[in-house]
């Protein structure tokens, strides 16, 4: 077996008045945690340092002033990169990147146990609109907010894990994993910010959780592969999103999970030699895919 100790840090609410020192400071502490439980790698949310500010109608250049990230690390995240190294713990953080040239992307980053970024996501699957929807409780403008993400879904090998990554709503897709699985990533991880309402039509709540998980149970099964994801939850500002972050194994069963909506950090020692099974006898891609009859998959 091939043990490896992964912690999901899931976080709670995060305001419009929280200031980003005070969000790395709640990172740091679930980052000791982490590793005071042997983890040597943790998984935070997706937009973790900020409010979930599609959720608001502003001028791009707003956003970008007041939640974009201008260069990574910078001094508001250094603080974590420095006590990540001194433990000698990685993670993935994710945040909203503008680049030099000012293009904006909601980015992830894997950093490994020496504190070097090791890899970089551009979220691909941009839900919600671009428009003012005026008559919505609140907005998902991130089709306004960014870009779609041009770095493709890519496997990197850090601590002797090889791993990749997506963000949210790539979750829900299954071609993010078995793009990632074809790469042969044998654990993914991600963070999500996912609202309990849905603007669109009179969904009963706990389906939120309920396609959360089935999307992450399925695609971990069907690609023999190991998935981490960590939520940003609880209310912000009075707008609920879901907690119920989970590390699921290769058979798709639920090893670990948050019982609450709160900053927690789950931890579980997964054997990656697990899904070697799974990808062996029963999803075996050499012996058993056809891409010959998948190709409308690729096509518009
Ligand atoms: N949030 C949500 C998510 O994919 C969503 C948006 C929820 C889309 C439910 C479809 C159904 O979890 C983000 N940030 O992608």
């Amino acid at each position: 077996s091939r043990k490896f100790g992964l912690a999901v840090a899931q976080m709670g609410p995060v305001h419009l008045q929280d200031d980003r020192a005070s969000v790395v400071r709640r990172l740091i502490d679930m980052l000791r945690q982490a590793h005071a439980r042997q983890a040597r790698m943790v998984v935070f949310p997706e937009l973790a340092l900020t409010t979930f500010f599609p959720r608001y109608w502003m001028e791009k250049t707003e956003a970008e002033a007041r939640f974009f990230e201008h260069a990574m690390p910078n001094p508001d995240v250094q603080p974590l990169f420095d006590e990540a190294r001194r433990l000698g713990v990685g993670f993935y953080l994710g945040y909203a990147e503008l680049t030099p040239e000012g293009r904006a992307f909601n980015t992830a980053i894997i950093v490994d146990d020496k504190g070097n970024i090791v890899g970089k996501y551009r979220k691909i699957h941009l839900p919600g609109h671009d428009d003012h929807k005026t008559e919505a409780p609140f907005q998902h403008l991130e089709k306004k907010f960014f870009e779609v993400g041009d770095l493709g879904f890519r496997v990197f090998d850090a601590m002797d894990v090889r791993m990749g990554m997506c963000l949210c709503n790539d979750r829900r897709w299954p071609e993010t994993y078995r793009v990632m699985a074809l790469q042969s990533a044998e654990l993914v991880v991600l963070g999500y910010n996912t609202p309990s309402v849905n603007i669109h039509w009179n969904e009963p709540v706990h389906l939120r959780t309920t396609t959360h998980l089935i999307s992450l149970q399925a695609n971990a099964y069907q690609n023999g592969i190991w998935v981490a994801a960590a939520g940003k939850c609880g209310s912000e500002d009075g707008h609920h999103m879901i907690g119920s972050s989970v590390i699921v194994a290769p058979t798709g069963e639920i090893v670990a999970r948050t019982s609450g909506e709160e900053d927690e950090v789950i931890v579980a020692d997964i054997d990656l030699t697990l899904g070697e099974n799974l990808r062996q006898h029963v999803f075996n891609f050499a012996k058993h895919r056809s891409p010959e009859h998948y190709r409308l998959i690729v096509e518009r």
